[in-house]
C-alpha cells in the first residue's frame, strides 16, 4: 500500500470520526427512540443507525470499492471478499449513550487484507480523539502515545466488560472477577470497550480484559494500543481476528506473559464453556 494511500484512509476515518462523534452529541439533546435487540439489556438507538449510515455513506462515495462491517449494518456477504475492510461501531457504548450522556465513543477501524492499518477512537463527549495508523504510532488529540511504564500486574488497573456470551459467563466470574480482581491493584467496567482500550494505549488503564466481544467493539482499539507498544491477543494468546467475535486481552507489555500465564487460558476451556 503507497503512503498516500495510508495518508488518505486515515484522514477520512479521522473525518468519519469527528463528523459521527458531532452528530451523535446533537441528536443527544433531542429526544430519540431506544429499542431492544435481543434484550432489555442490549440496546440500539435511532442515532446508532444514523450515525452508521452517514459514516457508510461517507467511506464509500469515497471508496466505492471497499468493504464495510458495521454493529448496524444489514451485512449479507463475507467480509472477506474485500480487500480494504472498514470495521465500525457508530456507537460503543449505547447503555451509556443513553443513561450517561459520557463514556460513549466512535469506533473506526480499515484493514487491508487481514492487516489493521487505521484505527481510530473518538470521545466526543470528551473531545478526545485516539488514533493511530500502522507503523506511525498511536496519538490522543495530536500528543503521542508510548506506553514505556514498567507496569507489575500487582500494580496494574485492568478493566473487563460483562459477560455477553451466558456460557462465557462463568469463566468470566471465575477467571476474572473472582481470580484476577484479587490480583491487581483494581478493576474497572466502563462500558466501552473501544475506550477501555484507547484508555489502556494512553496509560489510565493498564490492562483490558473480556470476552465474547465483536470485531468492532475491538477493531480500531487493537491497533491504537499495538501502535503505542502494548500486547494485544485473545485471551489464550492468538492473534485476535479482524471480521468476527473474539475474547481480548489488551495490556501493558511489561506484564502480558505474567497476565497470561496467571490465567492460564486454553482454547479447550474456551470451546467447554462455549466462549469466545
Ligand atoms: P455497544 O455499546 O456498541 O453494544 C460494554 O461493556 C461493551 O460491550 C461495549 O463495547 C458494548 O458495545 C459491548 N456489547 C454490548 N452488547 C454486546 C454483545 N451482545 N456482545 C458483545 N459485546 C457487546
Ligand atoms: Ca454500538
Amino acid at each position: 500500500m503507497q503512503a498516500s494511500t495510508l495518508t488518505a484512509l486515515k484522514e477520512l476515518a479521522l473525518h468519519c470520526a469527528r463528523s459521527a462523534g458531532e452528530l451523535s452529541l446533537a441528536r443527544m439533546k433531542q429526544p430519540f427512540t431506544v429499542e431492544y435487540k435481543t434484550s432489555a439489556s442490549d440496546l440500539v438507538t435511532a442515532v446508532d443507525k444514523e450515525v452508521e449510515k452517514h459514516v457508510v455513506e461517507t467511506i464509500l462515495r469515497h471508496f466505492p470499492d471497499h468493504g464495510i462491517l458495521g454493529e448496524e449494518s444489514t451485512f449479507a456477504g463475507d467480509p472477506r471478499q474485500f480487500d480494504t475492510l472498514w470495521v465500525i461501531d457508530p456507537i460503543d457504548g449505547t447503555t451509556n449513550f443513553v443513561h450517561q450522556q459520557i463514556n460513549f465513543s466512535v469506533s473506526i477501524a480499515v484493514y487491508h487484507k487481514g492487516e489493521g492499518l487505521v484505527g481510530v477512537v473518538y470521545d466526543p463527549s470528551r473531545d478526545e480523539m485516539f488514533y493511530a495508523t500502522k507503523g506511525e504510532g498511536a496519538y490522543l488529540n495530536d500528543q503521542p502515545l508510548r506506553l514505556e511504564r514498567q507496569v507489575k500486574l500487582e500494580e496494574a488497573l485492568l478493566c473487563t466488560s460483562v459477560f455477553w456470551n451466558k456460557r462465557a459467563e462463568q469463566i468470566g466470574i471465575d477467571l476474572i472477577v473472582k481470580k484476577l480482581a484479587g490480583k491487581v491493584r483494581g478493576m474497572r467496567l466502563l462500558g466501552s470497550a473501544a475506550l477501555e482500550m484507547a484508555y489502556v494505549a494512553a496509560g489510565r488503564l493498564d490492562g483490558y480484559v473480556s470476552l465474547s466481544l465483536n470485531a468492532w467493539d475491538f477493531g480500531a482499539g487493537r491497533i491504537i494500543v499495538e501502535e503505542a507498544g502494548g500486547r494485544v491477543t485473545t485471551m489464550t494468546g492468538s492473534p485476535l481476528p479482524f471480521d468476527r467475535k473474539s475474547s481480548v486481552m489488551a495490556c501493558n507489555p511489561a506484564f502480558y506473559e505474567e497476565l497470561q500465564h496467571y490465567l492460564n487460558l486454553t482454547e479447550n476451556d474456551m470451546a467447554d464453556n462455549g466462549a469466545t
